[in-house]
């Protein structure tokens, strides 16, 4: 039967729902489907994580501490909290730096207040105070950052007093966030937070432009692998400047100046459309969606920002630049076509990659055959023109919604009316992301924050070739004698982005597609004695497909 096959499709989903209990099936029921590339239909995103499924999603500390804010180097950020959280934001996200020299770098530290039993029983703030002190004492850092973690709002410290006092009282920036893990259903709910607050706390701080002809900010890029670099120094080949990337290889001065730019590039959408949003009104600088992830998509991105600045000297280096680099890519992306072409790739990863790497995949000839989010709404799966109709249930209004008025003094649309209604009818669209289904094939599969289980099937189902995920997975996939490719820190490799990361991402799929490692991949329940001290099941009685021993392969 056809891959794009329609009961195939449904017939897959039916057999994941099957072992759920039934209230559990019709809920994930929502978040599984079929696709219709010219309808999409609306998916159960941003809910809550049915307990026991076995989600890849994380908290909403991450989301604002690991995400969004910390890669900001030269803030000095503390989790205030139980050492556990602070420790699992040290380094562990790849989002690297290379600030100037005498520039100050304190991303290799893991700050914390370290929440003991005494503070969880009398409150914590006392030591939160002194921790500010301590650390402004020994490093004398521009501004301090504090993260809420799931004691302290259960307790009720008040870390915004605080911030406050110190504040004042140091004579630098320190700044909090309500950003405790479990304040919304995801990360997506601490990216929201850091939005709010680097918009409160730090945008507008300094009105000095950076001097430049096209001066852009690159938002929603965190510089993992260093992508980044490979995006900045092509942007750099054209002759666009970038004030800020945010949040990625960026510093505290940069970002306070992220209002003078004239345009907002928005990489990942999911992660920071709220900032975008905000400096439109604010400032009046309009954004549009940007993918610099796969060569098309890369030359695409660069096209529109050229069409935004309406400079010939502008569209021609562009075009020069993307003949040149696709030149220099052509014969590698060729070779690794013709190996991979009508290979299969599932996808499941954050709020973003599950789309933008699909473009990396179609450069190549590859299919993909199924994809989903971790934790994005439904706009990043149907577009934001479903925006309005997005119902606010009680967790997201748990996260402030800020009100932003045009600033009395520094609001300056960077375009006429009349030239944005030129632009738009030149075919350049603001404010505009059409979400990861429109760009699917009919009928592949769309699977919102994913199972463990959903994955075991769609193995023993569908077969993909490789699967681009996280950690929580990557070795369960690997034990079943697939490729799995993480798509969060990238397994050590990357850059990812621009031409030149393109490359890299097309040889790395060769590789991986190729090795002959994964025919010896045979999982340890096909071999091993089972545990269970009454029953017996040998190799042969096994499952034909490759999956954990369950009450029902044993004997009565
Ligand atoms: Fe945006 Fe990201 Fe992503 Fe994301 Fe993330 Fe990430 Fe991600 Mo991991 S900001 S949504 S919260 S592109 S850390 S750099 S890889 S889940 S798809």
């Amino acid at each position: 039967m056809a891959c794009d096959d329609e009961t195939e499709a449904k017939a897959t989903i039916a057999e994941m729902l099957k072992a759920y209990p039934t209230k559990t099936a019709r809920k994930r029921a929502k978040q599984l489907l079929a696709n219709d590339p010219e309808a999409p239909a609306e998916i159960g995103a941003n809910t809550r994580t049915i307990p026991g499924i076995l989600t890849q999603r994380g908290c909403t500390y991450a989301g604002c501490r690991g995400v969004v804010i910390g890669p900001i180097y030269d803030i000095l950020h503390i989790t205030h909290g139980p050492i556990g959280c602070g420790f699992y934001a040290w380094a562990t996200r790849r989002n690297l730096v290379r600030p100037p020299a005498g520039e100050t770098n304190y991303l290799q530290y893991a700050m914390s207040t370290d929440m003991l039993e005494e503070q969880i029983i009398f409150g914590g703030e006392k030591k939160l105070r002194q921790a500010v002190q301590e650390a402004f004492d020994i490093f004398h850092p521009k501004a301090i950052s504090i993260y809420s973690t799931c004691p302290v709002g259960l307790i009720g410290d008040d870390v915004h007093s605080v911030a406050r006092e110190m504040k004042e009282k140091l004579g630098i920036n320190v700044f909090a966030f309500s950003c405790e893990g479990y304040k919304g259903v995801s990360q997506s709910a601490g990216h929201h937070i850091a939005n709010n607050g680097v918009f409160k706390h730090m945008v507008g701080l300094n009105d000095t432009a950076d001097v430049a002809e096209f001066n852009i900010n690159l938002l929603g890029e965190y510089n993992i692998g260093g992508d980044a670099w490979e995006i900045d120094a092509l942007l750099r080949k054209c002759g666009i400047h970038v004030t800020a990337t945010l949040s990625g290889d960026v510093s505290y001065d940069q970002v306070c100046k992220v209002h003078t730019v004239h345009l907002n590039t928005v990489m990942c959408h999911r992660s920071i459309n709220y900032m975008a949003e905000m400096m439109e009104k604010k400032y009046g600088i309009p954004w549009i969606k940007v993918n610099f992830v796969g060569a098309e998509a890369t030359a695409k991105s660069l096209r529109k920002i050229a069409a935004f600045f309406e400079s010939k000297k502008l569209t021609d280096r562009v075009e020069e630049v993307i003949a040149q680099e696709a030149a220099t890519l052509k014969p590698i992306k060729d070779a690794v076509t013709a190996r991979c072409k009508g290979k299969k790739a599932a996808l499941f990863v954050g709020g973003s990659r599950a789309h933008s790497y699909q473009c990396l995949f179609a450069d190549i000839g590859m299919e993909v055959i199924a994809a989903g989010y971790e934790f994005a709404h439904r706009d990043d799966y149907e577009g934001r023109a479903v925006l309005p109709t997005i119902k606010v249930d009680a967790d997201s209004r748990n996260i402030e919604e800020l009100t932003v008025e045009p600033d009395p003094l520094r609001f300056s649309p960077r375009k006429t009316p009349e030239q944005m209604e030129a632009l738009k009818a030149g075919g350049l669209s603001f404010k505009e992301y059409t979400g990861m289904m429109s760009d699917m094939k009919k009928n592949t599969l769309v699977i919102d924050d994913i199972s463990h289980h959903e994955i075991e099937k769609l193995i023993e189902l569908r077969k993909p070739d490789i699967i681009c995920s996280g950690i929580k997975d990557k070795f369960i996939i690997e034990k079943m004698g697939i490729p799995c490719k993480q798509l969060h820190s990238y397994d050590y490799g990357g850059p990812y982005t621009g031409f030149t990361g393109a490359a890299n991402f097309y040889q790395e799929m060769d590789r991986m597609l190729h090795t002959k490692i994964w025919k010896y991949v045979v999982p340890a329940w096909m071999n091993d004695a089972p545990v269970a001290p009454t029953h017996t099941i040998s190799a042969k009685a096994a499952p034909a497909v490759a999956r954990p021993v369950r009450d029902d392969d044993l004997p009565e």
